[in-house]
């Protein structure tokens, strides 16, 4: 009888502690989303600012980037957002839904950047929203959302200004040593959804660098001087640019949660694969065009 008592006594103590733990849990998430969030938006394009971002349709945030005339997605593209494609377009691969890796998805939740997404796939989501978001009036009929261009990303990531002329593959081998979230190597905790070990630093092996088996709900880390999010890491992202100036490979940039190499997560690297190949650390941003003065 007297065991039985703290039997019962034991299971209420880890049920209410086990409900403590979760509710520390859930505070510290909503906690986190909420730093990261815009906290006011705009429904006009052309007034966005950084601490205003233009809000589309789907949720998407998007601000302006000095140095182009477009503004910029401050998320990757969203397995929900995409699913709103898949849902309108019955034509669409099936490939995004519910990948895995090692026996886990790699995009556990619908605020997770899509991936196994190709070059494609993302250019006809960009025309499949334009088109949805005219005709519901929320852009003007001369606006439209594509794939950033090469030299567009390299002003949202900061290297921009610093550029010369030539193909995407030429840009690359630039000598600077600067990743998108600065100088140092191996990057600060929170910088970014790497991969770990992080290579040629040895203390690193046995801890992982962030909490993130692969992918991360986009805004999950800081954004960078423009109010971006995850440009370093995460997802490789999609540009419009081919990587050679012609042929069939395109332009990749930001590197992965699969990503450890320094060499790859540089600024101003350039990834390339082609236009129809899908793969599950490759995804997307968006931005729109023709709503903003030169
Ligand atoms: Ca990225």
């Amino acid at each position: 009888m007297v065991a039985e008592f703290f039997g019962a006594v034991i299971a209420v103590v880890l049920f209410l502690a086990s409900i403590l733990a979760l509710q520390h849990l859930w505070l510290t998430r909503v906690h986190k989303k909420g730093e990261n969030a815009p906290r006011s938006s705009t429904s006009l394009p052309a007034e966005a600012t950084r601490a205003m971002p233009f809000e589309n349709g789907l949720g998407m945030r998007l601000v302006p980037v000095p140095g182009t005339d477009v503004l910029f997605s401050v998320w990757e593209t969203r397995v929900k957002d995409y699913a709103g494609f898949a849902a309108d377009d019955l034509d669409v691969d099936e490939a995004w839904r519910e990948p895995m890796y090692l026996g886990r998805a790699v995009t556990p939740s619908n605020t997770c950047p899509v991936v196994n997404v190709s070059w494609e796939d993302a250019v006809r989501f960009c025309e499949w929203l334009t088109l949805k978001e005219r005709l519901s009036g929320k852009i003007p009929a001369g606006a439209m959302y594509r794939l950033p261009k090469d030299a567009e990303w390299s002003w949202a990531v900061g290297t921009g200004s610093k550029e010369g002329v030539g193909t995407p593959r030429e840009k690359a081998r630039t000598t600077e040593i600067v990743f998108p979230w600065g100088t140092q190597w191996p990057p600060p905790m929170g910088a970014g959804n790497f991969d770990s070990p992080l290579a040629g630093d040895q203390t690193l092996n046995e801890v992982p660098f962030d909490e993130f088996l692969h992918t991360s709900p986009v805004g999950s880390f800081t954004a960078n001087a423009h109010g971006l999010h995850d440009l370093g890491g995460n997802v490789w992202e999609w540009c419009e640019e081919f990587y050679d100036g012609e042929g069939s490979y395109r332009v990749l940039r930001g590197g992965s949660w699969s990503t450890s190499d320094p060499r790859s997560l540089l600024s101003s690297y350039r990834n390339d694969e082609r236009a129809d190949a899908r793969n599950i650390n490759c995804g997307f941003r968006v931005v729109l065009s023709g709503v903003m003065e030169r």
